[in-house]
């Protein structure tokens, strides 16, 4: 399965339930008086930072999510229930932005949890409009609609470490045999052709394709239009520290090799 690292979702949190018309129904009174409930508030939703890299792969079949709306209000003044929240879990590092107002969050502590969308207050009933002068009122309001928004989802610090090397250097071999991901490992060019993750104790390994040069121009130029190649930049980007994966079987010296290749990011990239 290909790994997600970036994704657009609608959010909404949950609307107000609305008030009610009721009134008392008491033996041997007649006319009792009003007694409708107020609607119950709408679901906020929420967002929470867990340790899963996988973790925005769970929402690649849906676009929309929504807390629940608020119950209507009952009868002998009865409130509405709340609706339930939504609770978006992201993985850590996701950097998320309204695409509107395109004011960002970043979730960078684990278990992190913070409100995105306030759900809507509930609407009032008839006994809320009981007064002195109307002691039958017939009015109520509907509740508050729930905030919501576009959202821009996007995982950054993917990678405490990042394996970068020529193709072929056995760069996927060596995340499978530090970690438990089951990277495809080939004898040719380019097998790896979008990030693999794994983890490495309390360290996220990355292994990325061997396209060293283009990474590097590709990092670069601010416009990348194949999302393939966008999301192997962004893991090479936000990688904390990279590690070159050096074949032993080159033919040169692979001292000297290293050091080239170094000396190549340093210029190119830094
Ligand atoms: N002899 C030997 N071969 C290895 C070693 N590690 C990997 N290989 C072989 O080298 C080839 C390439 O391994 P990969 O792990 O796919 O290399 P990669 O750097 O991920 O390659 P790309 O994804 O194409 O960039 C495969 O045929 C591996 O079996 C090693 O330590 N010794
Ligand atoms: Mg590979």
């Amino acid at each position: 399965m290909a790994f997600i690292d970036e994704r657009t979702l609608h959010l909404k949190a949950g609307d107000g339930g609305g008030g009610i018309v009721a009134w008392l129904h008491e033996k041997g009174k007649e006319f009792g008086g009003p007694a409708g409930g107020d609607g119950g508030r709408g679901g906020n939703v929420y967002l929470r930072a867990v340790r899963d890299i996988n973790k925005l792969s769970d929402y690649r079949q849906r676009k929309v999510f929504e807390a629940k709306r608020g119950g209507d209000g009952g009868g002998k003044g009865k409130h509405g229930a709340n609706g339930a929240d939504l609770i978006l879990e992201l993985p850590l590092g996701s950097v998320v932005t309204n695409t509107q107002s395109r004011k960002a969050i970043e979730l960078l502590e684990e278990d992190m949890t913070l409100v995105l969308l306030e759900g809507g207050r509930g609407g009032f009933g008839n006994e809320h409009f009981k007064s002195s002068i109307n002691i039958r009122p017939t009015r109520v309001t509907a509740g508050k609609q729930g905030e919501e928004g576009d959202f821009h989802i996007e995982l950054k610090l993917i990678a405490d470490a990042g394996l970068i090397g020529l193709p072929n250097a056995g760069k996927s071999s060596l995340l499978n045999a530090l970690t438990r991901a089951h990277a495809r490992v080939g004898s040719w060019a380019f097998t790896t052709l979008e990030p693999n993750l794994g983890a490495f104790h309390e360290f996220i390994l990355a292994d990325i394709p061997g396209l060293i040069e283009e990474i590097i121009v590709l990092t670069k130029a601010d416009i990348v239009p194949d999302s393939r190649k966008k999301s192997v930049v962004r893991a090479f980007k936000h990688m904390k520290k990279r590690l070159f994966a050096v074949s032993v079987n080159l033919p040169d010296s692979v001292k000297e090799f290293g050091d080239g290749l170094v000396k190549l990011l340093r210029e190119r990239y830094y």
